[in-house]
């Protein structure tokens, strides 16, 4: 397939996914408004239509909650097919900081928005600009949220209450803390996942996800109430990759809105991620209730790559530990990309989810530090290399795709995959 073809591709599958001031991230299994998938697509759809890729951030932030929180979901009420819906999460129902309507879920994912909100701006015009600048506060709402409901302690570490806020929800960065949980009662449910993939092996196991119905039960029980999760709530993660996304953008957020808050929080979290570093290179995410490091080799702990004022020589040693052997070096792999767990470490599933699998827009984050840093060259072959996956036929924009054989995997026409695509084919460089 062209570069052309390719374009006008990924076009087709947003337009397909567009339902007007927002785009769902997949045609049927992922019928509402996601939260870090709308950043995405912003940033894709930037270079095409600064106007609705502003859009597609101004109703996600419509959703806001008081405490500043975005949503990880804001739920589209024509689409009953999905589950947990709006009944489950009971938001509204629980606490007065969500908002009515729209209906919301009570979780969050990982910060990229102020980025989308920054290239926008680059972009875009006087009248879109003045838009972007209106959005702000809300913006610096969100970061501020983060930076203290969810760092009550000022280490600078982000907290996670549930693996579906860390976006890699069965990665195997949550093995650990999983097996240590009790699962209670919670009431019956149907899987909506498993009607839209081919092979459910594919998607997380029945075990994980009675564990996530269950953390879902106990948020609701703590009316979703920040002090109360961290004093009982049993899964509380200080996450490496929600936490530089955090400071990246807190960067992108400050030149925006020159805001000494935002730098401050930005900076200490820079900090606390490379206090994470293990003697191995990568940022490991800490259990908070086991008060110990989780030891895994994810697309996760290369997290440090993406931070803000990194020295050439730790951004050099990041780089050879993301391209190198264990990531988009390993042995045997269909393109030199990065994937979402090393090739052969304890708990990599070449085709399960966020076990092992390639997702773009991750590889989309590491391809920007590299920019950013100035390595051009390896930028360069990372996009070319994403590029040839995506134009392999019948990739079809797929969710993600198995590192071997370069097969797709999951949903296909998947908005993020397209909306990075795009990105990559507008970079000239
Ligand atoms: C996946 O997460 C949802 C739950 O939020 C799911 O598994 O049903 C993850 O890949 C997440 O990162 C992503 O935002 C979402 C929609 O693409 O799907």
């Amino acid at each position: 397939m062209s570069a052309e073809q390719l374009r006008d591709a990924a076009l087709a599958v947003l337009h397909a996914n567009d339902l007007g001031d927002w785009t769902k991230p997949a045609p049927r299994l992922y019928p509402h408004q996601w939260s870090w998938d709308s950043a995405f697509i912003a940033i894709g759809l930037a270079g095409v239509d600064a106007d609705r890729a502003l859009r597609e951030l101004e109703s996600l932030f419509r959703a806001q909650w008081e405490d500043g929180r975005l949503p990880h979901i804001v739920f589209n009420p024509a689409a009953a097919d999905y589950f947990p819906g709006p009944e489950r999460w009971a938001t509204a129902e629980l606490t007065s900081a969500a908002p009515r309507a729209p209906r919301t879920s009570g979780l969050v994912q990982p910060p990229v928005h102020a980025l989308a909100l920054e290239r926008i701006w680059q972009v875009g015009s006087a009248a879109i600009r003045k838009r972007v600048e209106s959005l702000l506060p809300a913006a610096i709402a969100w970061h501020r949220y983060l930076a203290t409901a969810r760092d009550p302690d000022g280490s600078g570490l982000l907290s996670i209450y549930h693996p579906w806020e860390s976006g890699t929800d069965n990665s195997p960065r949550w093995d650990e803390p999983f097996s240590r949980l009790e699962v209670g009662e919670s009431p019956p449910y149907q899987r909506h996942d498993l009607k839209h993939v081919a092979d459910p092996s594919e998607r997380p196991t029945q075990a994980e996800y009675d564990r996530y119905l269950w953390l879902v039960e106990l948020l609701k029980e703590a009316r979703y109430d920040d002090a109360a999760v961290h004093r009982s709530h049993p899964f509380v993660i200080k996450d490496m990759l929600m936490t530089a996304i955090f400071a990246t953008a807190s960067e992108a957020l400050v030149r925006l809105s020159d805001s000494s808050d935002v730098a401050a929080w930005g900076k200490r979290a820079a900090d606390g991620v490379m206090r994470s570093v293990s003697a191995d290179g990568l940022a490991l995410d800490w259990d908070v209730r086991a008060s110990a490091p989780i030891e895994v080799k994810t697309c996760a702990g290369l997290s440090p790559l993406l931070l803000p004022a990194l020295s050439p020589e730790q951004f050099r040693g990041m780089c050879a530990l993301a391209l190198g052997p264990q990531f988009a070096g390993a042995d045997g792999l269909a393109f030199k990309v990065v994937p979402s767990t090393a090739p052969g470490s304890p708990g990599f599933q070449s085709r399960s989810y966020w076990r092992g699998p390639i997702w773009p827009h991750m590889n989309w984050l590491v391809w920007r530090a590299l920019r950013l840093n100035g390595e051009q060259a390896a930028a360069s072959t990372l996009r070319e290399q994403n590029l040839g996956l995506l134009a392999r036929p019948g990739a079809r924009f797929a969710e993600y795709f198995e590192p071997f054989t370069a097969e797709p995997l999951g949903s296909l026409d998947q908005s993020w995959t397209a909306a990075v695509a795009l990105d990559w084919l507008a970079a000239t460089d």
